[in-house]
């Protein structure tokens, strides 16, 4: 069972799973999309409806996923779909998952605990009565760390005080409303465990990024979701979007936030070995699930290092923090036990690496053919499915990049507290509202990475898609 199996992480994981011959229910509200109109935001990558989605899934690969659309904090619905679809697995991505939606203003710190809180809680009941037995695979986050000044363990740190020794849940720090929710949830799956002697894995994930996974590419319904803007974009996918439109990646601060960051080729991986490898009934398992640690700054650096091999001038630009967060700080956070247990990642510095020597050795192969196992034929090409939205104002994209305010956060409910004052005094002081003629420009002499260049860089995914939608704009002069 996938509860937020609509999501950017849960709609990868269901497909992922599904195709490689797990019985596969999605549960999900639908309450992302509706916080997406909510606020005016919008996935770059156009998603179809969930309904079709799924259908396609089916057409696609022969494979039904069941679809319970529902809420997990509303019990009725949980136990009927418990009762119904008897997991031996639970995967739960369900929960309101951006910190600065969790920070704009009270009712949505409120919404964010509620839906977070009660809705685990709610998930720990129905394993309990419903499903005992079942092994409960929790998305937790890096966040709950915080940035402690010593190295992060994964979950659990040995400590002597005053002459006596006991292993205790590592100390958590939550920098939102939003991580403190996954810091309550963890207190509670621990309970559960001890209490009642659930199984449950928590998966303190770091940062995902990029949009393609083997499933999600096999049908223009079937593409995932890819957020920019500045409430649910997350930084790399942010400053990929911001280099192919030309607009200064947008580094929050001094830029030496340092965080846990990983593929979403390799979530759905590590989902997968978490439900392969189930805990022990009575054990709180916790793995860091991420690959590879940046500071905000390096992740500039790259993005900038590899849109200048695409011929893009990228600029970086700190504008005022919009968080209450350490700028500048010691991190060290351990993640053994997923590679341990298999994980094989795909990481940003070996795909540079990998780029460094194609350009010395001879022209790159063709890209080897899918081994997926259900997908027939092999997949289309990647440009063709990302991007077929049309003539979009290229203002829009500028003005979500921006963040909360100009994405129309203000106007859908109430005033915007702290990231939103400082999103508005950053405006104030600068930042642009839509794509200017100089980014129209860029956009137009970049039109041609829209072809061929797919596999190019490790980012090519995304500036393909960027820059199709920007020529799509600039096709029709006025239109921004
Ligand atoms: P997402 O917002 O794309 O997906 C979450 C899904 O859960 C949505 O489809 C939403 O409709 C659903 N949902 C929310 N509340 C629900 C409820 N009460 N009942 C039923 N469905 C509900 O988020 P995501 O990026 O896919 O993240 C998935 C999980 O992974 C979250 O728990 C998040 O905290 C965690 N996580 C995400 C990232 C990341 O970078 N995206 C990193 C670390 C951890
Ligand atoms: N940042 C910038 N510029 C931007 C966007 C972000 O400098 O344009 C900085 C932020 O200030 C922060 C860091 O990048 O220091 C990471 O921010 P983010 O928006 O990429 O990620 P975050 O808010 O931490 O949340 C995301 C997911 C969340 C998940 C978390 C994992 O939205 O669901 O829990 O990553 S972690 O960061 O490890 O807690």
């Amino acid at each position: 069972m996938i509860i937020g199996g609509d999501g950017y992480c849960g709609w990868a994981t269901a497909l992922h799973l599904s195709a490689r011959g797990y019985r596969v229910a999605i549960v999900d509200n639908l309450c992302r999309r509706g916080f997406d109109a909510s606020l005016g935001l919008e996935t770059l990558t156009p998603i179809a409806s969930i309904h079709e989605r799924v259908r396609t899934w089916g057409e696609v690969s022969g494979k039904h996923v069941e679809l319970m659309v529902g809420d997990v904090c509303d019990w009725e619905f949980l136990s009927q779909v418990f009762t119904a679809f008897r997991p031996e697995a639970v995967v739960h991505f369900g929960e309101q998952r951006s910190a600065p939606y969790s920070m704009i203003d009270r009712a949505r710190a409120a919404f964010t605990q509620s839906n977070n809180v009660l809705g685990t809680l709610n998930v720990l009941y129905a394993i309990k009565e419903l499903a005992p037995g079942a092994h409960l695979v929790k998305l937790g986050t890096m966040g709950e760390y915080g940035t402690p000044n010593i190295d992060i363990e994964e979950g659990y740190i040995t400590i002597t005080h005053n002459g006596r020794t006991d292993t205790l849940p590592y100390p958590k720090q939550g920098g939102s409303f939003y991580h403190l929710s996954k810091v309550h949830d963890s207190h509670n799956i621990h309970f559960a465990a001890r209490a009642w002697g659930l199984a449950a894995t928590d998966l303190n994930q770091g940062v995902v990024y990029g949009v393609r996974t083997e499933e999600t590419v096999a049908h223009p319904a079937l593409i995932n979701r890819y957020d920019y803007d500045g409430i649910f974009g997350t930084a790399l996918n942010r400053f990929v979007v911001q280099a192919a439109v030309g607009h200064p990646l947008t580094v929050y601060g001094k830029g030496g936030q340092t965080r846990g960051f990983l593929d979403i080729r390799d979530t759905v991986r590590c989902i997968q070995i978490a439900v392969d490898n189930a805990a022990a009934p009575g054990e709180m398992r916790v793995f860091n699930q991420f690959t590879e640690q940046f500071s905000v700054n390096e992740l500039a650096a790259i993005v900038g290092a590899e849109g200048k091999k695409m011929g893009l001038d990228v600029r970086v630009q700190s504008v005022p923090n919009p968080r209450v967060e350490a700028e500048e700080h010691y991190y060290n956070a351990k993640c053994t036990k997923l590679r341990d247990l298999g994980l094989e990642p795909h990481l940003l510095s070996g795909a540079r690496r990998a780029a460094a020597a194609r350009t010395r050795a001879a022209p790159a192969p063709p890209p080897a053919p899918s081994r997926h196992p259900v997908l027939t034929p092999a997949p289309p090409a990647p440009d063709s499915l990302l991007c077929r939205r049309p003539r979009r104002l290229a203002a829009r994209v500028c003005a979500a990049l921006q963040g909360p305010r100009a994405a129309g956060a203000d106007q859908a409910g109430g005033e915007l507290e702290g990231v939103g004052r400082r999103a508005r005094q950053h405006d104030e002081r600068g930042g642009r509202g839509a794509l200017s003629g100089r980014a129209a420009r860029r956009a137009r002499a970049h039109a041609g990475l829209r072809r061929g260049t797919s596999q190019a860089g490790i980012f090519g995914f995304s500036f393909v898609c960027v820059a199709r939608f920007c020529q799509s704009t600039v096709a029709q002069p006025g239109a921004a």
